[in-house]
């Protein structure tokens, strides 16, 4: 039976992946194609098809279960149509940022799109130490442009609630309420973690001002519907090279608040500021840390004098509304690095450390960064006092 006739959700396979990419025309009948599962990440199926090993297309389909679990975690396939609403979304404002989106089906949750093999996962490339000179100016860039123009202060306000109707995504903000904000803070049966953390975790579990931090934050990314995110801004989440930037896999989007995307990417890049043995590659991470909020700050500052909103001319709220961002992205940021820490899904910056000392070394930081930037986010004024903070505990 043909792929395009059926009528309902199926999950395919390489065969019948191969069969969607003929009948949607994307190859002709007796094309010789090869197709390969390459989905490394925690929920979906992705397809990559190739005629005679030329640059060929991605067809992703969402799983109805989390695929890191199994069927035993029922998950909505509706995140494919938000995450091809997204991207479509997101091309408008961030042109060339992200994969472009070729097709999409919401009934078999499948999305085809640009084939973006020939690039790297930023997370394996910066673990290999590659170099990545655009990646500050596009990642700040993206976030400024998809925040600001998502936002009130750009849209009319019927659009805005238009697009907050569409993009509510509850079940995957669920995973990350429970994920990022909970379960590493309590004795959760998701938490995963060598056992030797388990004194530093117990100080977590018992510490009442940490645990008031957490909930706060968590608080404003359940409540705030500022800006369409991207929901899920890790390292992984992004394609690149020396001359590219490409963000995927947005199936988190959703609205809340804008420094979650920052904090997100900021403690992924982190990860990397706290493993990295030489000083100046050190260096490095933190000045791509810095670069990007630089950008994103002056870009999306620049896109605010265009506003119409009557309070964005009002002294000081541009100022209120950065700083905010600011300090929340901090915030996140030590949410994530615990939640990758001792959380369900790690990250190979740190599980992949070989030595047993060394790799409990660069956890123990990770979690302790982690606590420091939730307590102390108020006291930040500036993107260099944040690397400053980074620095001192990473060495
Ligand atoms: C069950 S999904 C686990 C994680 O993978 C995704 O990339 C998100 O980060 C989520 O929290
Ligand atoms: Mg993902």
């Amino acid at each position: 039976m043909s792929i395009k006739a059926i009528s309902s959700y199926q999950s395919l396979n390489e065969q019948t992946a191969k069969e969607l990419a003929v009948n949607l025309n994307f190859f002709e009948e007796d094309a010789d194609l090869t197709c390969c599962e390459i989905g490394d990440g925690n929920l979906n199926l992705v397809f990559r098809i190739t005629e005679n090993g030329k640059k060929g297309i991605i067809i992703k389909q969402a799983l109805p279960y989390a695929k890191v679990v199994g069927e035993s975690w029922p998950l909505t396939v509706d995140r494919a149509r938000i995450e091809a609403d997204a991207l479509k979304l997101q091309e408008i404002h961030a042109p060339g940022l992200v994969p472009q989106v070729y097709h999409s089906d919401d009934l078999l949750a499948v999305t085809v799109m640009e084939d973006l093999s020939f690039l790297n996962i930023l997370r394996a490339g910066l673990i290999n130490g590659d170099p990545f000179p655009h990646l500050a100016e596009d990642i700040g860039t993206f976030l400024a442009n998809t925040l600001y123009f998502t936002s009130d202060y750009a849209l009319h306000p019927f659009k805005k609630k238009e697009y907050v109707k569409n993009f509510s995504n509850p079940e995957l903000c669920k995973i990350t309420e429970d994920l990022v904000f909970t379960d590493p803070f309590f004795n959760s049966e998701t938490n995963d973690f060598e056992e030797e953390l388990l004194p530093l975790l117990k100080e977590f579990w018992n510490d009442f001002s940490l645990k008031l931090e957490v909930a706060k934050l968590k608080k404003s990314f359940i409540t705030e519907s500022e800006a369409l995110l991207h929901g899920d801004l890790h390292t992984g989440s992004i394609f690149a090279d020396e001359k590219h930037t490409k963000v995927i896999d947005p199936e988190f989007a959703f609205y809340g608040p804008i420094g979650f995307d920052i904090g997100q990417f900021i403690a992924n890049l982190t990860f990397q500021a706290i493993t990295r043995e030489d000083i100046t590659r050190k260096e490095e991470i933190l000045l791509i840390i810095t670069d990007t909020w630089k950008v994103f700050s002056e870009t999306f500052s620049k896109h605010w004098q265009e506003s119409g909103d009557a309070y964005t001319k009002v002294r000081g709220y541009l100022e209120y509304v950065l700083n905010k961002a600011f300090q929340d992205s901090a915030g996140f940021s030590g949410c994530e690095l615990i939640r990758r820490t001792a959380g369900l899904a790690h990250v190979e910056d740190l599980d992949g450390i070989e030595g047993k000392e060394k790799r409990l070394d660069a956890k123990r930081k990770s979690l302790s960064l982690g606590r420091e930037l939730i307590l102390n986010r108020h006291k930040l004024s500036s993107i260099e006092e944040l690397t400053e903070l980074i620095r001192n505990h990473s060495s």
